[in-house]
């Protein structure tokens, strides 16, 4: 095997987002463009950090080309391990427990998450750490540094490596392992839920699912976890064929991408007890009841509620976690339980030293992605199988245990803006306006609401003590209501405004009014303090999640 080093010139615009570098197919076939971001992300790691490494993605197009690329160059940097989804697939959730379960030191995950595929769509490359983690901010820091002044990269002299079918292949003291991608990950939901009791009642018809792939990577975990091990029907799946432009869909699993599912949970009659959807990678999740849609935000704070209830964390829990934008809902039940809930910016890569300091359990964000310490990242099939393990046990509609909850609790009415591809100028002044008037807004009367609070989020990790400045705006009225304003950092056209609404209403208030109706007065405060449609000349946002 020849290794060539290879001379190249830097690519000023490789800074990872949210969650790794997301960009158009075509960005990322121009010239070495690729090559240059995985040679930065080997040279950020340290040399006893570089012997193994899993590779693998959401199937989506330029998966199997980068994945060529990506193992010859592994093998060009000397990497003597490197194991490798077959097809090249991996969901994101199965690749943190991949990195766990056989010790690697890290992994490349292909996926540009829920947004759309194809020749046309975009792509992304993700990188996880030992812990099976999404990198913190200071290695993707270190990673956009190197690829600033990349001038060269190394790559192994091979011909494409077969990945139809699970084998080993030495080259020199290299090993390329093609792996099942699909079987430790469903070994272990295994063995954190009750199989048997959900088999049980699969096979006497008194619970059933549909459970919507959206043509990307999931299918083939649903076929093996759904059909297989739990004997669910076929037709409980689906779009569970992957395909590389996800069927020319948006595979986002939210109301205004998951039609076919919502047509399912709407019929007047006989529509399955949960309704559930995943995105390209596997790792958010969407759960719907019978005519009924549980936020993000309402989910976690069921589920860790409920937590006692499933095999899997019936031993208590160390803590919570939520992204600031998440609803409060979670808190309430951490209070009531009497552990710590954390308040994080947006995005896993903020969980992982919380989770391995042993300070939580559970986490979420109003994003459609939960997850817990059995791995690293959001795990959208986990969350749909502990629903489908508590509704075995509760004998109830997804409806009724969301009501008494509420009735429990008090519910936090949530809804996420969407501003999708405003011009950045725009966007970028609109948010620095309203950060001008942090200062002046606390004590400021806006129709019913009142400011008492208005800051910067800026995160200080407990663990590190590492600081992450400007996460956000968050405007508070008391207990009351809260309005955030953020930036996407996913998107690859333009900029994405999002704003989030939320206002609690206690047990004894109303509880069952629309989501649109009981905002409506907060969403008219949001445009006061942020006029974006005025600034834009839009009547609305893209989407309302
Ligand atoms: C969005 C979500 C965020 C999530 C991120 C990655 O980021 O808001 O909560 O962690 O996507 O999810 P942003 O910066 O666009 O708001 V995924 O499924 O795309 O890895
Ligand atoms: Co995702």
């Amino acid at each position: 095997m020849q290794t060539r080093t290879v001379s190249t010139s830097p690519y000023k615009d490789q800074a990872p987002g949210t969650s790794g570098l997301r960009k158009r197919v075509g960005h990322f076939q121009q010239p070495h463009y690729l090559e240059n971001f995985t040679q930065s992300i080997f040279d950020s790691l340290a040399a006893d950090q570089r012997h193994s490494l899993l590779i693998g993605g959401d199937g989506r197009y330029y998966n199997d080309t980068a994945i060529q690329t990506i193992l010859r160059m592994a093998l060009g940097n000397g990497f003597r391990r490197i194991v490798v989804g077959q097809h090249g697939y991996l969901s994101t959730p199965a690749a943190s427990l991949l990195i766990r379960k056989y010790q690697l030191d890290g992994g490349i995950i292909l996926s540009a998450s829920h947004n759309p595929g194809g020749p046309q769509g975009d792509f992304g490359i993700k990188f996880n750490t030992r812990n099976g983690g999404p990198a913190p901010e200071r290695l993707t820091n270190r990673i956009y540094q190197l690829a600033s002044s990349l001038e060269q990269y190394h790559i192994a002299e091979l011909d494409p490596v077969p990945l139809h079918e699970c084998a080993t292949y030495q080259f020199g003291d290299s090993r390329i392992e093609i792996i099942d991608p699909v079987g430790d990950y469903s070994d272990l939901m295994e063995q954190l839920f009750d199989f048997e009791l959900i088999r049980e009642q699969f096979a006497a018809g008194e619970l059933h699912i549909a459970y919507d792939a959206m043509h990307a990577i999931t299918g083939p975990y649903a076929r093996e976890i759904f059909q297989q091990r739990l004997g669910a029907p076929q037709s409980s799946l689906l779009n569970a064929e992957p395909l590389s432009d996800f069927g020319g869909a948006h595979p986002d699993p939210n109301l205004a991408h998951a039609e076919q599912l919502l047509a399912i949970m709407n019929q007047e009659n006989g529509a399955p007890d949960l309704g559930a959807a995943s995105d390209g990678d596997g790792d958010r999740n969407m759960i719907l009841g019978r005519r009924f849609f549980v936020t993000p935000s309402d989910s976690l704070a069921v589920m860790v509620a409920n937590a006692h209830r499933i095999p899997g964390y019936r031993e208590g829990l160390l803590g919570v976690a939520r992204s600031m934008p998440t609803s409060r809902a979670v808190d309430r039940v951490a209070e009531r339980l009497e552990v710590t809930s954390y308040e994080t910016p947006t995005g896993w890569k903020f969980f992982g030293n919380l989770l391995d300091d042993g300070r939580i359990t559970f986490c979420g964000e109003e994003s459609f992605g939960t997850g817990s310490g059995h791995i690293r990242e959001k795990d959208g099939l986990w969350a749909i199988l502990f629903w489908l393990n508590l509704l075995a046990v509760r004998r109830q509609s997804v409806a009724a245990i969301v009501a008494s909850h509420w009735q429990e609790y008090g519910r936090d009415y949530y809804a996420r803006y969407d501003y999708e591809n405003i011009d950045s100028s725009i966007a970028e002044q609109l948010v620095s306006d309203l950060r001008g008037q942090l200062t002046e807004l606390p004590g400021q009367r806006i129709a019913d609401f009142v400011i008492t609070r208005a800051d910067d989020f800026c995160y200080k990790d407990p663990v590190d003590g590492s600081l992450s400045e400007h996460q956000g705006i968050r405007i508070l009225f008391g207990e009351q209501a809260r309005i955030v304003v953020r930036l996407s950092g996913t998107g690859t056209d333009g900029a994405t405004l999002r704003l989030y609404f939320e206002q609690y209403e206690p047990p004894t208030g109303q509880l069952e009014l629309p989501t649109e109706e009981f905002l409506q007065p907060l969403v008219e405060v949001g445009e006061n303090l942020l006029p974006v449609c005025q600034k834009t000349g839009r009547s609305g946002p893209n989407v309302i999640t």
